[in-house]
């Protein structure tokens, strides 16, 4: 069944793949499977054949016959499930991949996000000079923990995981800023994500994309 996803017609960010469809497209790239990607524009986002797909009229979404769904870790748990190379067999180091796949989005991108609102969107606003800091202490905080917890694997638990790959598509949103640089070990780990051929072709994918004429 052809699976099809959806991505911004032009990512704000011209194609460094920050935009969420990067990450479905990396766990796509790396169990296999072939798909199509439907360009929708910000005004189609938010009309009724859209809406339908994603109640927060958002990209990315995710159909493959009758199964339509949206939010990226939905999605990218849905296939890890279904296809080898994303979740151990073994049920506890399955366990665990999933846990971390939660702690990124639910642990890691909270404070990152605050902090990209606050610099990006809120610069104009008369607290923003005292809430930036404020915000980017609240990321140190948590990547000084993942930074203690990582040490020098290679990995968060064992082999490359579905865990892996929502933790590096979070830390990879940050790492403009400077801060994922303070931690040696996390700027390492990223860039071993960044350095697999799964994710170089969803990122060539998504380039090519933002950058055609
Ligand atoms: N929790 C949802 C998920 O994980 O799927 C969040 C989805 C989401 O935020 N989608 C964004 C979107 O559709 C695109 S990725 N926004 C349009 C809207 O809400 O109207 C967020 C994003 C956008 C742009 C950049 N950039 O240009 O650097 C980076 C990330």
């Amino acid at each position: 069944m052809t699976i099809t996803i959806t991505a911004f017609d032009r990512s704000p960010d011209g194609g460094k793949g920050l935009a969420r469809d990067t990450r479905v497209r990396w766990a796509l790239e790396e169990v296999a499977q072939p798909y199509e990607v439907r360009l929708v524009s910000f005004r189609a986002l938010k009309e009724p054949a859209h809406l339908a797909l994603h109640p927060f009229g958002q990209i990315p979404t995710y159909e493959e016959g009758d199964l339509a769904l949206f939010e990226t870790g939905a999605i990218v748990f849905h296939i890890a499930e279904r296809h080898a190379g994303l979740l151990s067999k073994d049920a506890n180091a399955r366990a665990r991949a999933i846990t971390w796949m939660f702690a990124a989005i639910n642990t890691i991108e909270p404070p990152i996000l605050e902090y990209v609102t606050a610099k990006l969107f809120e610069a104009d606003k008369p607290w923003a000079q005292q809430r930036v800091p404020l915000v980017a202490d609240r990321v140190r905080v948590r990547l000084q923990q993942l930074s203690s917890r990582l040490g020098d694997a290679e990995w968060l638990d064992g082999a490359f995981s579905a865990g892996d790959l929502m933790m590096v598509s979070v830390l990879l949103r940050v790492r403009p800023s400077g801060i994922l640089d303070e931690y040696a070990n996390l700027a390492a780990y990223v860039a071993r994500g960044e350095a697999r051929p799964a994710y170089q072709r969803a990122f060539a994918a998504q380039l090519a994309v933002n950058t055609r004429p």
